[in-house]
């Protein structure tokens, strides 16, 4: 009998242990997890100048910026409501966020406040890096891109891989933008690819998008839609500057630019993977 006893004992001493030890490994993992990469989303916010344009001359960026809701002469109601003045009344950032007022205006967003929807990442970082400044979070802002020659009209992935099996998954929902390349509308190099063909029993709706590629021109337009959570939509447009064909390998695409440029690559010739058609442009300002 004490043997059972003694024996259970020793049974139930091992379980605890075992569960004390099971606890230490599983929430030190937990804690060491979180310390070291909190959210790995939010943490590649790196703060990036925001481009600096004085809207009062600049025509073509009000045209773009409108879209029918958003007027210039609202602009000065807007300023007043937000008890803006000055001379520098457009390019002040009088809450610090990096987002000159004309911008925050064009945004939504609150030029009183360096932190709009309050998730601790400011309003000017958040469109910096194509976050969306009014949804909290790592929720990005809706992409979709449109060629008007080609009739393109797709959703634009933003990637957040470099694996090339899950960039190809990607590319079954739109086309791709390559994680940590610039944001619409945004300084440096943005990369975006796309199929021109592809397998037929391969999935997706998007297998032929970018099979036109070669039919765009220099002067010709790619036009990047950014839609906020609250209802913000803006067209970012791009100018075509160059078109070559490169080896599948070829970095030099891949160099970045002080300015808002985009690279837009496909596989070629149609019906092979063996080299990349691309089209480079400019930000139309
Ligand atoms: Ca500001
Ligand atoms: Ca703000
Ligand atoms: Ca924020």
């Amino acid at each position: 009998m004490s043997f059972i006893s003694e024996n259970m004992k020793f049974q139930l001493k091992k379980a605890a242990l075992l569960c004390i030890l099971f606890s230490a490994v599983f929430f030190g993992s937990f804690y060491l997890m979180n310390f070291f990469d909190p959210n790995p989303a939010l943490k590649t916010k790196a703060i990036k100048p925001v481009q600096n344009i004085n809207v009062a001359d600049n025509i073509e960026l009000q045209k773009r910026a409108g879209n029918d809701n958003i007027n210039l002469a609202a602009f000065d109601d807007w300023a007043k409501v937000n008890n803006l003045s000055g001379d520098n009344i457009y390019d002040a950032d009088p809450d610090k966020d990096g987002l000159p007022n004309y911008l925050e205006y064009i945004h939504g967003t609150d030029p009183n406040n360096a932190d709009s929807d309050g998730d601790g990442f400011f309003d000017g970082t958040e469109i910096t890096n194509g976050y969306d400044p009014d949804s909290k979070g790592d929720a990005m802002t809706v992409v979709s891109v449109k060629i008007d020659k080609l009739g393109v009209d797709a959703p634009m992935v933003w990637s957040k891989t470099d694996i090339e099996a899950n960039m190809l998954k990607d590319l079954e929902s739109g086309l791709s933008h390559f994680m940590k390349t610039a944001a619409p509308g945004q300084n440096g190099n943005m990369i975006v690819s796309g199929h021109s063909s592809n397998y037929a029993w391969a999935k997706g709706g998007y297998n032929h998008i970018l099979e036109k590629l070669n039919d765009l021109q220099t002067g010709d337009l790619v036009t990047f839609q950014t839609v906020q959570k609250n209802g913000r939509i803006i067209d970012y447009q791009y100018k075509i500057t160059s078109k070559f064909v490169t080896t599948a390998n070829d970095q030099k695409i891949f160099e970045n630019t002080p300015n808002p440029t985009l690279t837009l690559t496909t596989c070629w010739p149609l019906g092979t993977n063996l080299k990349r058609l691309i089209i480079k442009a400019e930000l139309v300002k």
